[in-house]
């Protein structure tokens, strides 16, 4: 029995692990981005290909030149009658998050499993035993605006369940891809760090 890691991959707004507003990012980084595009991309056996898992909303919430997700097998999340749905070209699709990680495990061409998204998903996938890591990129106004946030991850249940590794350990587990700056990066208004946790 083989098992791949399902990590949650995320941007978050400290304290309040904020993740969105009105349907979409309150922020817009460039270096952060391609870091998320590498890091779900990179694979360490050059047959396979990672997973990304999302909902219905963040599927339509990525720009139309980039879906699907290059390089990687794209699945969507979304109530609607699979048998009736209008298919797009390259994407997989799944009622619940259970069944599609459960399918995925068994894909011998995957390597690793993302969830990106979103806060649905992001919630009710972390409190099953389904999620090993959150790979989190801890965001924090330069000049401590209020940056307005409608979204959040479930911070209370994070803290307890899951604890916070080492730089060292990050890089261990996206393989070698140049992780650029280790501390603290800073993009127009925002600084921030990338961080990784793992279930205590
Ligand atoms: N995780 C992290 N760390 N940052 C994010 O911005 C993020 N965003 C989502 C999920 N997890 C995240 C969901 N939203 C694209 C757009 C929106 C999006 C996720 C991905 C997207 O267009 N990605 C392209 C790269 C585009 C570019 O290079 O500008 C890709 O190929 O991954």
């Amino acid at each position: 029995m083989s098992s791949k890691p399902v990590s949650i991959i995320v941007a978050a707004l400290l304290p309040s692990f904020g993740i969105g507003s009105k349907g979409t990012l309150p922020w817009k980084l460039r270096k952060e981005m391609k870091y998320f595009r590498n890091v779900t991309s990179k694979v360490s056996d050059p047959t396979k290909i990672n997973a990304v898992v999302m909902g219905r909303k963040t599927w339509e919430s990525i720009p139309e030149k980039f879906r699907p997700l290059p390089n990687r097998y794209n699945v969507i999340i979304t109530r609607q009658d699979l048998t009736k749905l209008e298919k797009e070209v390259g994407v997989s699709y799944e009622n619940e998050i259970n069944d599609a990680l459960i399918k995925l495990q068994k894909l011998d061409h995957i390597e690793k499993i993302f969830i990106i998204g979103g806060a649905e998903i992001y919630n009710s996938s972390i409190i099953t035993q389904l999620v090993n890591n959150l790979l989190i990129t801890e965001i924090k106004h330069s000049k401590n605006v209020e940056v307005e946030m409608d979204t959040y991850l479930n911070k209370e249940y994070i803290l307890n369940n899951f604890e916070k590794r080492t730089k060292d350990e990050l890089q261990s587990f996206i393989g070698d891809m140049d992780l650029g700056e280790t501390e603290t990066i800073v993009e127009g208004d925002f600084e921030y760090q990338y961080e990784f946790y793992t279930r205590k």
